[in-house]
């Protein structure tokens, strides 16, 4: 039954997604007699924490119930007061918690505060499933660098476009829309300049209920037209061009379009990434699709600032050896120079499949 009702609470967690960052997604139940009497979820950043939700939305006694918590709960005066106040309060005797908080702030400090009060505490229920709802969340509290994703869709053969440079469209429908999914649960979106120039693209999600992520230009000479999509569209949705180009007329340009310009030092002519990394997290935005394209993505790869990659594989072969794939630069000389992964999940969407790595290390 454990399992049952901490099921429930990831599933109520999952609805906060987008909107809690840097802050996780969290989902409590409350259950008494075996009924459920109460749900909650963290639902916006600096808002009630899931297990003060769920206290506020129950209509009866608490006295003698069991709360079951994706998160272990905190003990910290944040933008909240704690939750383990709420439970103490409230006469819950038992807390199951998913994951342990490595907050510094709590860090297991909220389960012994709980058993010094007598409420019996079991964790590392469903753990895996917790973990993976807030990886973004445990990378960045402990980093405070962004988690960074890499995403991409591709052919059978691993192109991205035609020989004629023609993309549209590698995936269907299905595997377009759930891409949407991931704009909306990663906080910013970055491409190369060569992709503004290339595509002019906007970088929206285009979820119904979605939020638009942060988007993050890496253009090293701010060669960014002006009259392109990303600047013409930046006074309404936020946008930061990341540059080693010191020419003042230019940014101030941007600027009045509502751009904000980052300065960032140049590694061999390019931005360096591990920079602009901290730069980013520094600026609070704890996760990134890197969208592309080919030269930015080998370059994230060989400084070791992705953490994840999410393949889409359509069934069709473009061939050609002109024809591009996701990653480009120089590549490894040997085999034994790649980069390793690991392959964690996998989804199909019609004859399209989603293929999720982890970036070994
Ligand atoms: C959340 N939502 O449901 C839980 C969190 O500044 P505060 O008060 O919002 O505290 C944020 C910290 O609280 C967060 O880093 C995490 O350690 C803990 N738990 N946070 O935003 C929640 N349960
Ligand atoms: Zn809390």
């Amino acid at each position: 039954m454990d399992e049952h009702y901490m099921r429930i609470a990831l599933e109520l967690a999952k609805k906060g997604c987008g909107w809690t960052n840097p802050n996780p997604m969290v989902g409590a139940v409350i259950v008494k007699d075996n009924q459920i009497i109460s749900k909650g979820y963290h639902e916006k950043y600096g808002e009630y924490h899931a297990e003060r939700n769920a206290i506020l939305y129950c209509m009866e006694s608490m006295k003698g119930g069991t709360m079951y918590v994706t998160l272990e709960p905190c003990c910290h005066y944040g933008k909240t007061p704690p939750c383990t106040e709420a439970i103490i309060k409230n006469g819950i005797k038992k807390v199951v918690i998913g994951s342990v908080d490595p907050n510094p702030a709590v860090a297991g400090g909220g389960i012994k505060i709980l058993r010094e009060h007598n409420i019996e505490v079991v964790t590392g229920v469903l753990e895996k499933e917790c973990l993976e709802l807030n990886h973004v969340f445990f990378h960045y509290i402990k980093t405070k660098l962004p988690y960074v994703v890499m995403k991409y869709a591709m052919t059978l053969d691993g192109k991205i476009a035609t020989y004629t440079g023609e993309s549209k469209w590698i995936t269907g429908e299905k595997a377009r829309n759930h891409v949407h999914k991931s704009r909306n649960h990663y906080s910013g979106i970055m491409v190369g300049i060569n992709t503004v120039i290339n595509d002019d693209p906007l970088l929206t999600c285009r979820l119904s209920n979605g939020k638009n992520p942060i988007r993050i230009i890496c253009d090293s000479k701010l060669q960014i037209p002006l009259e392109s999509k990303i600047v013409q569209s930046a006074n309404r949705l936020e946008t930061y061009i990341a540059t080693g180009s010191t020419d003042n007329g230019k940014i101030k340009t941007l600027e009045s379009f509502g751009c904000k310009v980052l300065i960032i030092p140049l590694k061999n002519g390019h931005i360096d990434l591990r920079e602009l990394m901290k730069r980013i997290g520094e600026e609070g935005i704890d996760s990134i699709l890197l969208e592309g394209g080919g030269t930015l993505n080998y370059a994230a790869l060989t400084e070791g600032i992705v953490n994840r990659v999410q393949a889409y594989v359509a069934p069709k072969i473009f061939g050609g050896i002109m024809a591009i794939s996701p990653v480009g630069g120089r590549g490894v000389e040997f085999p034994n120079d790649c980069i390793n992964l690991e392959l964690i999940n996998q989804e199909r969407f019609d004859q399209d499949l989603l293929l999720e790595y982890i970036v070994k290390r």
